[in-house]
């Protein structure tokens, strides 16, 4: 398949087409500390068994656009050892008596370089996948996005993993700001709220699409064979 092919994705408001040379798949924060055991998501009081599910698919997804040789980009939530780019009122938000930068089972709370901030081993990225380390919940604030982004002549994004309501949701509005259309495929993303994972769906494709596509990785799927 020419990397100029129209490919044309069942969608929701309406079908989503795409030229291969100018979308990417964008994976988001699939890390240990939001999907495992001790990490920030149960810091929090999540269940973090709620994410899971979103694995296997990001999984298919995934290895089908390396298969293609098109663009795949990952990000992860994090910050510097020095807690130099952690805001004052992040760092207290939820009073929690573990709080990012402290010690836990996977190393420090969503610090750069602990193994808790790492990507899963399940989807892990390749050498040649960029990882955009971001300090807040949209990839584009505070990060070189952007740039990669349109010196790769990227216009339109997949958007996927966790969670949906917090920086899958974010991303795609900062995204929606910079000229991106953004399709998320509803079984790649996940919330620890059933009801803010269809809300933040919802939200997406409200009003004509009014910040981007929701579809299934099971269409995407479809229209890439
Ligand atoms: C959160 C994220 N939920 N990656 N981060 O704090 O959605």
């Amino acid at each position: 398949m020419p990397n100029s092919t129209l490919i044309t994705v069942a969608a929701e408001p309406y079908a989503f087409e795409f030229t291969p040379a100018t979308c990417a798949l964008l994976i988001i924060d699939m890390q240990r500390d939001f999907l495992e055991p001790g990490g920030f998501g149960e810091m929090l009081g999540n269940d973090v068994a709620k994410l899971r599910r979103t694995i296997a698919p990001n999984q298919q997804l995934l290895a089908a656009w390396r298969a293609k040789g098109w663009k795949v980009l990952h990000t992860r939530e994090g910050h510097r050892p020095d807690l130099s780019d952690l805001p004052p009122a992040k760092k207290v938000r939820g009073r929690s008596p573990m709080t990012i930068g402290d010690r836990g089972p996977m190393g420090r709370i969503l610090i750069r370089g602990e193994a808790g901030h790492d990507i899963i081993p399940e989807l892990y990225p390749l050498p040649t996948e960029p990882v955009i380390d971001k300090p807040g919940k949209g990839a584009f604030f505070a990060t070189d996005l952007h740039a990669i982004l349109q010196n790769c002549g990227i216009q339109q994004l997949i958007v996927t993993g966790v969670t949906t309501e917090v920086c899958v949701n974010t991303t795609v509005r900062e995204a929606n700001d910079r000229g991106y259309d953004c399709l998320v495929p509803a079984d790649c993303v996940g919330s620890y709220f059933p009801e803010f994972q269809d809300l933040g769906l919802r939200m997406i494709r409200a009003q004509g699409g009014i910040f981007g596509w929701v579809s299934h990785s099971d269409n995407l799927l479809a229209a890439l064979h």
